[in-house]
């Protein structure tokens, strides 16, 4: 379900948050375990975080680029996605980790499945800010030929139920200046990942 809008109230201070997580945290270009630089920069906040290295696609309660904890979730993220999930029709969702995604113009995200979580019954939500972007929604299979939406600033989904295993990506970022986070595009995603 896309919520438009549903964070535009709140854009300037998760905005804030997330240049305070970077400097605890800073953004990074992960390697996957094919040996490829991804072009989208990534941090986390929250009990646990998302990373990819040689050794494969994880959650970690540690950092390995600081060797300290992710950064505590904002309650502002905790309470956000909670709305947020019981507006898509999860009430009850308690995330435990927060990724953030930085892309450039050029930076992308091919077509993926998130199944790096403990348990699928339980939705992601997504904020978009900054930058629009052309999202990427397909099916169950690689082969499907994506439908497509643009995600504009403030704008939330909430991935849940036969949703929840879709093949998804993030075409080309296009060249532009956001007055709230310059020449970029920001995403976040809640899960519920242990
Ligand atoms: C659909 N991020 O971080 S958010 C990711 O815009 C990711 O940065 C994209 O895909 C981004 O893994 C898309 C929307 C999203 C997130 C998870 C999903 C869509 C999803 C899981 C299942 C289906
Ligand atoms: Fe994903």
């Amino acid at each position: 379900m896309i919520l438009r809008g549903f964070a535009l109230l709140e854009a300037a201070p998760i905005f804030g948050h997330v240049n305070k997580i970077a400097a605890v945290s800073p953004f990074r270009h992960m390697i996957t375990p094919g040996g490829f630089r991804m072009s989208i920069a990534m941090t986390n906040c929250g009990k646990v975080g998302w990373i990819s290295d040689r050794k494969g696609y994880r959650y970690t309660e540690i950092d390995p680029e600081t060797g300290s904890h992710w950064p505590a979730m904002p309650s502002l993220f905790s309470q956000l996605s909670e709305r947020a999930a019981t507006a898509g029709g999860f009430a009850g969702f308690a995330s435990d980790a927060c990724l953030v995604n930085r892309y450039e113009p050029g930076a992308r995200l091919t077509l993926h499945q998130d199944k790096d979580e403990a348990d699928f019954r339980h939705p992601i939500v997504s904020v978009s800010l900054g930058l629009p972007a052309t999202f990427l929604f397909g099916g169950n299979t690689r082969k499907e030929r994506p439908r497509r939406y643009r995600l504009e600033s403030g704008d939330v989904v909430v991935w849940g139920g036969p949703a929840r295993l879709t093949y998804h990506g993030v075409a080309p970022l296009k060249d532009g200046v956001s007055d709230l986070t310059g020449a970029c595009r920001i995403n976040l995603t809640f899960r519920k990942a242990s």
